[in-house]
């Protein structure tokens, strides 16, 4: 494997050591599309059973050691989420980021934080600042806020109306949260709203996270752009600005699809992680980045595509680290735009895969996790319990 000069197999395995990745607690569960849902018989029900895929995610690559956790899913009533928090630490996990759910209720078909009734407005905002409380409760770092909020039709909403209030609610969750913890805002074109969100790009969650306080900065899901952006250049641009709080990985075809990652379209992949590497390297720190999952596996087994994609995650950035960064600049310097980008596809184009299993090899991990996880018989033993308590369909669109 070729290194750029400067940089040694010893650096390269210590900066993984540090490339940690959220898993969800939602992609370990059985989710549909709007027109079915077809149900695993190995996928998890409880917080508990997603907690101990989760764990056999970690112990196979020794990098997913915290797990987000959406409020409402996974802590239904009866459920308490320090007992859940002291369980995962059990498993050598710990909760991650906390996902509050203002689009599930039916209160918010309108609107949550921007809803026109004033009492749901508050409604909303209570939850956010109870998850805000929570995150405190369970060691929580991150309140992770992605708002279904948006319109349907012209006319339906007042634009700038809205956006005060959004304004104001993110203000104020972000003033209630517990020191230590971070909002990020989520930015989303459509869907479920069709005509305009409230939060639709990153330069709208850049603006809501100024507004809301210093502790507060925008997450970046991949699925969540319209055909053709260029993600990198948000990646960029949003780091210069000291804003950049984490990522939601998934990989998509046409609009957020949550595919897995790197499975449409690996070279957008490795050229996001592309401008991580080249800003680490000339400020000398790793970056401050929550490097989380979102992906809803509807057809592949969910750990095995979760394994796929954490395996994915490493090698696109491990290539991205081979980037040869003084030829890059050398070739710039003489407006050679072909060998400049040319180093970009030599270090895209190198197989990183036998020096991984190496990395892993030498952290005592599998060298193939997920020819590990097929060997351990999990998925056969969690259908085995999971599946004949499970009802036999997924519920019907209409
Ligand atoms: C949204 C968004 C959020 C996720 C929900 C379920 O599209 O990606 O992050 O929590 O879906
Ligand atoms: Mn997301
Ligand atoms: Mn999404």
């Amino acid at each position: 494997m070729k290194l750029p000069p400067g940089l040694s197999e010893q650096d390269l395995c210590l900066r993984l050591d540090r490339f940690q990745i959220e898993t969800p607690s939602w992609g370990y569960a059985d989710t549909g599309t709007r027109y079915g849902k077809f149900l695993q018989d190995a996928a998890a029900t409880t917080i508990d059973e997603k907690l101990a895929d989760a764990a056999v995610v970690h112990k196979l690559t020794g990098c997913c050691p915290s797990v987000a956790v959406h409020v409402l899913w996974d802590f239904p009533p009866g459920v308490d989420p320090v007992v859940v928090a002291s369980r995962a630490r059990a498993l050598g996990l710990r909760i991650g980021s906390i996902n509050p759910n203002v689009f599930q209720d039916q209160s918010y078909k309108l609107g949550s934080v921007t809803n026109r009734d004033p009492a749901i407005r508050q409604r909303a905002l209570n939850h956010l600042l109870d998850c805000a409380a929570l995150g405190g409760r369970v060691g929580s770092s991150l309140l992770s806020l992605w708002f279904a909020d948006g319109t349907n039709y012209p006319g339906q909403g007042h634009i700038r109306q809205r956006k005060r209030w959004m304004q104001e609610s993110l203000r104020q969750a972000h003033d209630a949260m517990p020191p230590g913890m971070t909002i990020l805002v989520e930015y989303k074109p459509f869907e479920p709203a069709f005509y305009h969100t409230d939060v639709a790009d990153w330069g709208m969650a850049a603006a809501f996270a100024r507004h809301a306080g210093p502790r507060s900065k925008v997450l970046v899901d991949t699925g969540h752009h319209l055909p053709g952006c260029n993600i990198e250049h948000i990646v960029a641009f949003l780091i210069d600005e000291g804003l950049l709080g984490g990522f939601h990985f998934n990989d998509r075809k046409y609009a957020d699809d949550d595919l897995t990652m790197g499975s449409i379209d690996p070279y957008q992949l490795f050229r996001i992680f592309h401008e991580i590497v080249l800003a680490e390297r000339e400020s000398g720190a790793d970056l401050p980045i929550a490097y989380m999952i979102d992906q809803s596996h509807n057809i592949k087994p969910k750990t095995e595509a979760m394994i796929e994609t954490v395996v994915a995650a490493q090698e696109y950035f491990t290539r991205a680290m081979l980037v040869d960064h003084a030829a890059t600049a050398a070739a710039r310097d003489c407006d050679d735009v072909v060998m400049a980008e040319r180093t970009l596809k030599d270090a895209f184009a190198t197989d990183v895969r036998p020096f991984l299993a190496e990395y892993r090899a030498s952290r005592g991990l599998p060298r193939d996790p997920l020819a590990a996880y097929r060997e351990s018989g999990h998925l056969a033993r969690a259908a085995a319990e999971r599946g004949p308590r499970k009802p036999k369909a997924g519920g019907s669109y209409a």
